[in-house]
């Protein structure tokens, strides 16, 4: 399942600063030696992971970074100060090349990983430095190195956060393709997705997320029926899965029937896909008659909570989103521990 986020940046190190040229003037010292201090060196540009980050997102609205130039030298024999570096932070899994060339730099494997693309400008030496015992009044001192100029590319291939799992035809590719950037085929009928698809949902209040829309499973699929379970393997590193279900098709004489039979293959499949959060959505609640099996349902499940949804008529998909962020929240926090 490749998915890759691409982009292209623009990094700038700093400018040394310049050294200056300057004599002493004191009291009854008509020709004081030189005392032009020595340029700042330019600021570094750093590239940094962090596990807060999971796309590179926030690379669309900057692409063109700087760090600080190094302060020009001054008179007394006063050193520039060096120019900050500026640290961009970029998600783990990001592949960093040399746009020009695409050489590999750097593959940021891991959170808190760091590397420096551009090294600032050294500073200038002032004129102080220059004094030898033939030239006593040295006029000149250097100018700044310039900083470097980059073009970057960053490439982050996507791991689905969330995966959305249930039996064919119950709306999964029609809430990916409600929620998020996805266009996956819709139809009326079983097996409509035959790979996963995944899709980036942006949700404005946090980072986003990436969700997977997996093709549906059936009862046996663990010894090969419908499209078989291999496509799990793409959920097995998600954070969260939703189970989703289809209200019409709910018996309320035996509500969970249905939702067994998907958690049950998930198990054959790897039992540790069972320990996974799971949302529980009921879908196509804009159909007559869903409201009694729905309730059914709910009574049923007991104490896990269950969130009523209409894909096709987004109705209920704030909540869901609402949901979801606060269990990628949750798994952010256990992860660190
Ligand atoms: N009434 C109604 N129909 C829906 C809703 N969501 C999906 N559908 C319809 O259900 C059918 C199946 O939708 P898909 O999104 O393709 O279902 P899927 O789960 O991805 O199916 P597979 O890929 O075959 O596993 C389509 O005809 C959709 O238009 C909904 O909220 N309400
Ligand atoms: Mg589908």
């Amino acid at each position: 399942m490749k998915f890759i986020d691409e982009v292209i940046i623009t990094v700038q190190s700093g400018n040394g600063g310049r050294g200056c040229v300057s004599f002493r003037r004191e009291k009854y010292v008509p020709r004081g030696g030189p005392d032009g201090g020595d340029g700042g060196k330019g600021g570094d540009v750093i590239l940094k992971s962090t596990a807060r980050l999971r796309t590179l997102y926030p690379f669309q609205f900057k692409r063109q970074f700087r760090a600080q130039n190094g302060a020009h030298g001054q008179g007394q024999q006063k050193t520039g100060r060096n120019g900050n570096d500026l640290t961009i932070e970029i998600p783990p899994g990001t592949v960093v090349k040399d746009a020009d060339t695409d050489e590999i730099l750097q593959d940021f494997t891991a959170d808190g990983q760091s590397y420096s693309v551009a090294r600032g400008g050294k500073g200038g030496l002032g004129n102080a430095r220059f004094k030898t015992s033939t030239n006593r009044t040295p006029r000149y001192a250097q100018p700044g190195e310039t900083g470097q100029n980059r073009e970057l590319k960053l490439e982050l291939k996507l791991l689905a956060d969330v995966g959305i799992i249930g039996l064919p035809n119950v709306g999964k590719s029609t809430l990916l393709s409600n929620i998020s950037s996805a266009t996956p085929k819709i139809g009326a009928y079983p097996f409509t997705t035959l790979t996963p698809t995944l899709g980036v949902v942006e949700t404005g209040r946090a980072e986003p997320f990436i969700i997977a829309d997996i093709p549906g499973l059936i009862e046996g699929a663990h010894q090969g029926a419908g499209l078989g379970i291999r496509f799990l393997k793409h959920i097995e590193r998600t954070r969260i899965l939703i189970h989703l279900l289809d209200a019409q098709t709910i018996d309320p004489q035996r509500p969970l029937t249905d939702y067994e039979t998907v958690n049950r293959e998930l198990k054959f499949f790897n039992p540790r896909l069972t320990q996974k959060s799971q949302i529980v959505v009921l879908n196509k609640m804009d159909l007559p008659a869903t409201d009694t099996a729905a309730a059914a349902f709910v009574d049923a499940l007991d104490d896990q909570p269950v969130i009523l949804i209409s894909a096709i008529k987004k109705k209920g998909l704030e909540k869901l989103i609402s949901r979801i962020l606060e269990l990628l929240k949750r798994s952010e926090r256990s992860d660190n521990e």
